[in-house]
């Protein structure tokens, strides 16, 4: 199947400035993400794992939104994870199976429980949860909002489609955030959405946002009055953004043509960020590449997890 160029491309324009904490969070996913890939490489690392590169700068952008609220994540989410706790250590440690999981490795790559954090592998299962979460919070008069990720392709499951109807009918504060990277494992998203996310939302009545920039600072400003509407008076909201998936689907399946990964890469923040900023960028990456080395080394030598060792 030919694989066309997503018609709105991401801008390339330099980005803006970023903080050192911000670009931390970007660069301890990014090498978190590497370093999965490494060790399934060297047979280290065991079951299936999806990474997030490219799309790092999503969860990092949406961060400061979500102090209090809850966070449903996917099948790839270990960036949602990780720009929500700062803890390499835990999620590694559940990914390969060591003590000090975060779910003492019952839940592995796809699903991570901690406090309001929630992932499922089941495409479209978080929109349902999602309601439930967000209508409890509106009930009890509860402050949180309820963020659920999901990717093109789970635009295809109907459970997205009963969960929308619900957070409209019931005015719930549900912030859908669909990361459009053009591709469902293998296929385009051209050859099985018909339409678009942004007329799905409109048939709901549901706000929409397309965010073609992958510029961190340029996304908060835009996004937060409409995240404060979900909060403050309950009006769901769907926020699209068009975004690259720079590794395969898992480990090894990528099927996309070499203009599509190049095109990919084009719009590679981590390949952007040094043009801004290049003498904060090679400290900081340094930094970090160093301390993901680190926790891999420390996790690698744990013992395995309850679960694991079939002590539970
Ligand atoms: C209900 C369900 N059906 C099928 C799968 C297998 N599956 C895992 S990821 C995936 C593609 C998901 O595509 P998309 O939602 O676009 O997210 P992306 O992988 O691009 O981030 C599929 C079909 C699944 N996990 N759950």
């Amino acid at each position: 199947m030919a694989v066309s160029l997503p018609s709105a491309p991401p801008s390339v324009r330099p980005l803006s400035p970023l903080d050192d904490a911000d670009l931390d969070s970007l660069l301890l996913i990014r090498h978190f993400e590497n370093a999965l890939l490494d060790l399934f490489a060297a047979g280290k690392l065991h079951g299936t794992v999806h990474t997030c590169l490219g799309q790092e700068y999503i969860p990092v952008a949406l961060r400061p939104f979500l102090d209090e609220d809850f966070v449903l994540s996917n099948h790839r989410g270990h960036g949602h994870y990780l720009a929500q706790y700062e803890d390499p250590h835990g999620l590694l440690a559940e990914i390969m199976g060591r003590e000090g999981g975060v779910c003492r490795g019952v839940g592995g790559s796809q699903h991570v429980y901690r406090e309001r954090f929630l992932s499922t592998g089941v495409q479209g299962e978080s929109l349902s949860v999602g309601c439930g979460l967000a209508l409890h919070s509106k009930r009890r008069g509860l402050p949180h909002l309820v963020v659920a990720y999901i990717g093109d392709g789970t635009w295809g499951e109907g459970a997205v489609y009963e969960a929308l109807n619900m957070a409209a009918l019931w005015r719930l504060p549900l912030l859908v955030v669909v990361e459009n990277n053009g591709i469902a494992q293998s296929t385009p998203t051209q050859v099985q959405m018909a339409g678009s996310v942004a007329d799905r939302a409109a048939a709901f009545g549901i706000d929409h946002h397309r965010l073609e920039s992958i510029d961190i600072n340029e996304i908060r400003d835009v996004l937060a009055d409409p995240i404060a509407r979900v909060r403050n008076e309950h009006r769901p909201l769907v926020v699209e953004f068009a975004t690259h998936r720079l590794g395969p689907h898992s480990k090894g399946d990528d099927t996309r043509p070499a203009d599509v990964l190049e095109h990919a890469r084009r719009h590679d923040w981590y390949r952007l960020y040094p043009q801004t900023r290049p003498e904060q960028f090679a400290a900081r990456d340094a930094r970090i590449r160093a301390r993901v080395e680190s926790v891999v080394q420390e996790v690698e030598a744990r013992s395995p997890s309850v679960w694991e060792a079939g002590r539970v």
